[in-house]
């Protein structure tokens, strides 16, 4: 088991300290923005997430993209060649089955334009709110970090739901994972990233978690590289339509089995 883990992670052991080139002093945004969806089974919630998208990034002048990688009933492709229709900047790969939240984020980052100067991630089941986009952006002329991380574990942060069980489960992993790693970061969990493009390609090839412990993998392996990272507050809200494909045992169960991975090839030196 042990040599098992070693082989497969024997690459970030490796990895070498990422060094900044050429960072252009006077833009005022992005370049370009792809948001990068992953939805299963979230027809429902499809059409008011891409207008309210719109909206909100129409107003800031940022070109920008919405890639959903869809899974589920084909009615779900459906819903997405109408928007597809409507909307200019909608684009989608439909996959008939459960691929694994970090395997569809795996597909996604396959399909970054180079236009675009940075991928926003976030749920299609509208945990996440479009609107808060700005402060990312203001957050991002600031420092320029490498990767925004909207933080539901911070001053200001809000994790509005009431599922008890998704409260302990978040905050304790959160918790446990932070500490024991001596990561600098609050929330390595949360799906509202805005990721510089260069930050994603760099990692993206190096994940490998197919479930939900690929949020924590793609932190961990950028603090390995080197890249900085940033939390801005945000308000994390139930979602109106359809189900949670998180799985509780499943879920607990892929942490589990994440953790000795991550102590052994992630924690930060004391
Ligand atoms: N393409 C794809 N998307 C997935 C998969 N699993 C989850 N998702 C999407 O990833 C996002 C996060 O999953 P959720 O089930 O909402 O997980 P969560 O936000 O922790 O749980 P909720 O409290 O129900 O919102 C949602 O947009 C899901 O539709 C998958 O296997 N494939
Ligand atoms: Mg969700």
């Amino acid at each position: 088991m042990i040599a098992i883990l070693i082989f497969n992670y024997k690459l970030h052991k490796a990895d070498k300290p990422y060094i900044i080139k050429n960072v252009e002093k006077n833009i005022i945004n992005p370049a370009g923005i792809f948001c990068l969806i992953p939805a299963f089974d979230e027809k429902g919630n499809l059409a008011e997430l891409t207008q309210r998208l719109v909206t909100v990034l129409q107003k800031t002048g940022i070109k920008f993209k919405i890639f959903f990688v869809l899974q589920g009933n084909i009615s779900n492709r459906k819903t997405a060649v109408k928007l597809k229709r409507e909307y200019p900047q909608v684009d989608f790969i439909y996959y008939p089955k459960a691929l694994g939240i970090g395997r569809a984020y795996q597909l996604g980052f396959l399909h970054v334009d180079k236009k675009y100067s940075h991928i926003l991630t976030l749920d299609a089941d509208l945990n996440h709110q479009p609107e808060e986009l700005p402060k990312f952006l203001t957050a991002w002329k600031k420092t320029r970090p490498d990767i925004i991380i909207g933080s539901r574990y911070i001053r200001g942060g809000k994790f509005q739901d009431n599922r008890i069980w998704k409260r302990i489960c978040s905050f304790t992993t959160n918790m446990f994972v932070t500490k024991l790693l001596k990561i600098d970061v609050h929330d390595i969990t949360s799906g509202y990233r805005l990721i510089r493009k260069e930050a994603a390609e760099t990692i993206a090839g190096k994940l490998k978690e197919k479930g939900y412990p690929s949020y924590m993998e793609f932190i961990l392996l950028a603090q390995k590289s080197g890249f900085s990272i940033k939390e801005i507050p945000i308000s994390y809200i139930p979602r109106k339509w359809g189900k949670s494909k998180m799985g509780k045992i499943t879920t607990l169960f892929n942490y589990f089995l994440f953790l000795p991975k991550a102590f052994l090839f992630f924690k930060n030196p004391d």
